[in-house]
C-alpha cells in the first residue's frame, strides 16, 4: 500500500518502551482530594465507603487490565504492579499508565452510587498518574513498604488530630500545636489517657491500607442440565475453582506476607 506523504509525522513519536525485567509500578492519587473528600462529606480521618470504593476501582482495573500481581491502596492512591515479564502493549510506558488511571477513573464515577448512597457525585473527580520501575525484588517490596509506613504514620496523626478536635474540644490550630514535635509513642500514649483508646484496636483498613492479590476461589453454582434418556431439566450444584480479586487488611512490611504468598515474586512473573 502506498504511503501518503504525511506519514512521516509518526517519526515524531517518542519510544518510551520501558526496560526490560523490571517491575512496572504504576500509582495513581486523585487530584485535589483536600477539596473533593470536604464537599463530599468525607468522614473524618477516615471514610469506609470512599475507602472501600477506591478498593472497587482497584479491583475493576486488576480484572480488565492484564499482567497486574499485586495493588496496594490508602487514602486517595492506589499502586498497581505488573509482572517483571509482562509484554502487555509491548511494554509502553503510556499505555500502562493511562489505562490504569482511566479504567479506575471511570470505575470511580461508574460505582459511585453503589457505595454513597445518600451522597450525589458534585464533580467529576480526576486522578493523576505516575509509573516508576523496580529491578530487584527488594526494591518493589522496599516501595511497598514505604507506601504503607507512609498510611500507618498519616493515620496514627489523623486519628489523634480528630480526636483532639472532635472529643477534646481543641481548634485544627490548637491540635496542630499540641501533636507538633511529637513523636508515635506520644500520639498513642494521647489516644490511651485521654480518649482511651487503644491505636492498635482501630479498624485494620485504616491502618495497614488494602492490599489485592489473586487467590484461587471455591465457588458453587447450580447449574441446569439435562440428561439423555430423561424429559425435564436437573438443577445439579457444581464446584468451580476460579481466581478472583482479593482484599487484604494485612502487614506487608515484614517477611511473613511474601512467606505466604511466594507466587507474586516468583521468577517466572
Ligand atoms: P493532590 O493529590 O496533590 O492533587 O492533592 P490532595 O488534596 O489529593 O492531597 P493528597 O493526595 O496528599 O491527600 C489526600 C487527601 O484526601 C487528604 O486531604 C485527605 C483526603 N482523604 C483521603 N481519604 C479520606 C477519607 O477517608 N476521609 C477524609 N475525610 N478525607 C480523606
Ligand atoms: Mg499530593
Ligand atoms: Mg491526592
Ligand atoms: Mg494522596
Ligand atoms: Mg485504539
Amino acid at each position: 500500500m502506498a504511503k501518503s506523504k504525511f506519514e512521516y509525522v509518526r517519526d515524531f513519536e517518542g519510544d518510551d518502551t520501558v526496560l526490560p525485567n523490571c517491575w512496572i509500578v504504576v500509582r495513581l492519587d486523585g487530584r485535589n482530594f483536600h477539596r473533593f473528600s470536604e464537599q463530599h462529606e468525607f468522614k473524618k480521618p477516615n471514610d469506609d465507603r470512599a475507602l472501600q470504593l477506591m478498593t472497587k476501582c482497584a479491583q475493576t482495573v486488576m480484572q480488565e487490565l492484564e499482567d497486574i500481581s499485586i495493588a496496594y491502596g490508602q487514602s486517595d492512591e492506589y499502586s498497581f504492579v505488573f509482572k517483571k515479564k509482562s509484554r502487555w502493549f509491548k511494554r509502553r510506558a503510556s499505555k500502562f499508565m493511562t489505562h490504569v488511571v482511566s479504567q479506575f477513573s471511570s470505575s470511580y464515577v461508574f460505582y459511585w452510587k453503589d457505595y454513597f448512597k445518600d451522597q450525589q457525585l458534585l464533580y467529576p473527580p480526576g486522578f493523576d498518574g505516575r509509573i516508576v520501575l523496580y529491578p530487584s525484588n527488594q526494591n518493589l517490596k522496599d516501595y511497598l513498604s514505604w507506601r504503607q509506613a507512609d498510611c500507618h504514620i498519616n493515620n496514627l496523626y489523623n486519628t489523634v488530630f480528630w480526636m483532639l478536635v472532635q472529643r477534646g474540644g481543641l481548634t485544627p490550630v490548637q491540635a496542630q500545636e499540641r501533636l507538633q514535635g511529637t513523636l508515635a509513642g506520644d500520639k498513642n500514649e494521647i489516644l490511651f489517657s485521654e480518649f482511651n483508646i487503644n491505636y492498635n484496636n482501630e479498624p485494620l483498613m485504616y491502618r495497614k491500607g488494602t492490599v489485592l492479590i489473586w487467590q484461587k476461589v471455591n465457588e458453587v453454582i447450580t447449574k441446569k442440565i439435562k440428561l439423555p434418556k430423561e424429559e425435564e431439566e436437573k438443577e445439579v450444584e457444581v464446584t468451580r475453582t476460579k481466581t478472583k480479586v482479593v482484599p487484604l487488611h494485612c502487614d506487608i512490611i515484614g517477611d511473613q506476607f511474601w512467606e505466604e504468598y511466594p507466587e507474586i515474586l516468583a521468577e517466572d512473573s
